[in-house]
């Protein structure tokens, strides 16, 4: 898979980065999947500083394969997060909620290589300007804080607009995902659903298994009123938010509702009241399984191999 400009770009084995998912990717997973050849990565979320550091520290112990932090930009730790990305010389970062751009000549004197995640193609555009190495191209159906557009719609706009590698991110669960991606003509995927639910991944089997017995509309968009979408799985956190966008309560009662209730899913396994961020792929994922099988079973295999390597595209 030598030809593969993600794999050159990172010096990585298979072309899919594990999407960082905040209270969810710890070094543990992470770890296993830069062991299994991808691209493990630390999710910073709106952790301290300290946290992300023992973490990256733990990481590094457990494997020696090239790892990422994912950095969400609204955190208020940033700054104090980047200066443990700077100490630590981390390989990758990826970037949600934001332009890394003012970072980005720092991060170059270090080697590290900057991929953020971009939900349309005026951003695409912009953080190419700006030096970044490639772009993560994140559709709808992803969990968390979502855009607008599809991926089916946005990765190929995406990849017209910039001559980066593009990596597809969003409803992608096993091979047909991935060569759906590339046919789209991403040179990579990213996943995140589908790894949460790994023997490796440190979340709280509470939220596992809300994954594992969720049916295909099970992961719904709360919070589109409030300009701050989320996809979540379907419980009694999704009734209280529809009855306060029903009643256009304030801005307010949204945040309070809303706070630290990923953490109470992923860690205390709050799976009633907590907010159990998932991806519209939740339905197909109907086991645990180890990251290796995962990775494996998404790329080995011959028709899936001979279609990413083959230099055709569709454009
Ligand atoms: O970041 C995500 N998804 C997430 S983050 C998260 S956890 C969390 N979020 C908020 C507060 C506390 C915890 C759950 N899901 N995806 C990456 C992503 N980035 N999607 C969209 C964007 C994005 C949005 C605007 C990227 C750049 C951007 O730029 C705006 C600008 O003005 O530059």
């Amino acid at each position: 898979m030598s030809k593969n400009r993600v794999c050159e770009l990172l010096g990585i084995e298979y072309p899919i980065f594990q999407g960082g998912m905040a209270w969810v990717s710890e070094a543990n997973l992470a770890a296993a999947v830069s062991n299994a050849g991808g691209l493990g990565i630390i999710a910073a979320g709106n952790a301290p500083a300290d946290i992300v550091q023992t973490e990256i520290r733990k990481a590094k112990k457990l494997t020696t394969k090239p790892f990422g932090v994912n950095v969400m930009l609204l955190s208020p730790f940033l700054e104090d997060v980047m200066n443990v990305i700077f100490e630590e010389k981390v390989a990758v970062i990826t970037t949600g909620a934001g332009n890394p751009g003012k970072y980005i000549p720092r991060l170059k004197e270090i080697g590290t290589k900057v991929i953020p995640v971009v939900p349309s193609v005026a951003l695409a555009k912009k953080m190419e300007r700006d030096g970044v190495d490639a772009i993560i191209a994140e559709g709808a159906e992803s969990g968390g804080h979502v855009g607008e557009i599809t991926t089916m719609a946005l990765v190929p706009q995406v990849v017209d607009a910039v001559s980066i590698p593009v990596i597809a991110a969003g409803g992608i669960g096993d091979k047909r995902g991935v060569v759906a991606a590339f046919a789209l003509g991403a040179s990579g995927v990213q996943v995140g659903t589908r790894f949460l639910c790994s023997e490796e991944c440190t979340v709280h089997d509470n939220y596992k298994n809300a994954i594992l017995g969720a049916k295909d509309r099970d992961a719904v968009v709360t919070g589109r009123t409030t300009g701050h979408p989320v996809r979540i799985l379907k419980n009694k956190l999704v009734k209280e938010f529809e009855r306060l966008e029903a009643s256009r309560a304030p801005k307010e009662a949204f945040e309070n509702l809303g706070l630290g209730r990923l953490r109470d899913a992923a860690k205390d396994g709050d799976v009633e009241m907590g907010s159990i961020m998932a991806g519209q792929i939740a339905g197909m994922v109907n086991e645990i399984k180890y990251c290796k099988e995962i990775i494996q079973e998404m790329f080995d295999t011959k028709g899936v191999l001979d279609y990413i390597n083959s230099s055709h595209t569709w454009r």
